[in-house]
């Protein structure tokens, strides 16, 4: 990832709609206040739920917490993990009742903007110990086969 906001933890992960309806990424159609900001909530209905994390250890299925890849000074971070497709099956089953991850369903969102940056109230999105400036999605791509 380039030019995101630097020195920070980017949370990322897959969304998707546990009954496999296709999910997309949002346009500014999606910004219902109207604030300016496309927020957590307001992804959901075309995107769906967060799924699973692309953190150090997706198969687990740990979402919040702190082992997402942080950016450097230029904003810029690398991202590749190694991931035992089995144990991660078994561990999305357990949660959204099928092995099938369906990835050419879901969509991948990047999250995450300094904690100083002043948000309206308006901008949703606190998931346990973490708030707006964590979840608020900074990028956002369908996955496609390669
Ligand atoms: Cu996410």
């Amino acid at each position: 990832m380039f030019d995101t906001p630097k020195n920070i933890e980017h949370w990322e992960h897959f969304h998707g709609f546990p009954d496999g309806r296709d999910a997309q990424v949002p346009t500014m159609a999606q910004d219902v206040n109207h604030d300016g900001y496309i927020d957590l909530p307001e992804t959901e209905p075309v995107s769906g739920t967060t799924m699973v994390p692309l953190d150090s250890a997706p198969e687990d299925m740990n979402i919040p917490h702190d082992g997402y890849p942080v950016a450097d000074e230029n904003g810029h971070y690398e991202y590749e993990v190694d991931v035992p497709l089995d144990k991660l099956q078994a561990k999305f089953k357990e949660a959204f009742g099928s092995t099938d991850l369906q990835l050419d369903k879901r969509v991948v969102y990047v999250h995450g903007v300094p904690a100083d940056l002043k948000l309206p109230d308006s901008v949703k999105g606190d998931v346990m110990s973490y708030d707006a400036h964590t979840t608020l999605p900074i990028a956002a791509g369908k996955i496609v086969k390669a």
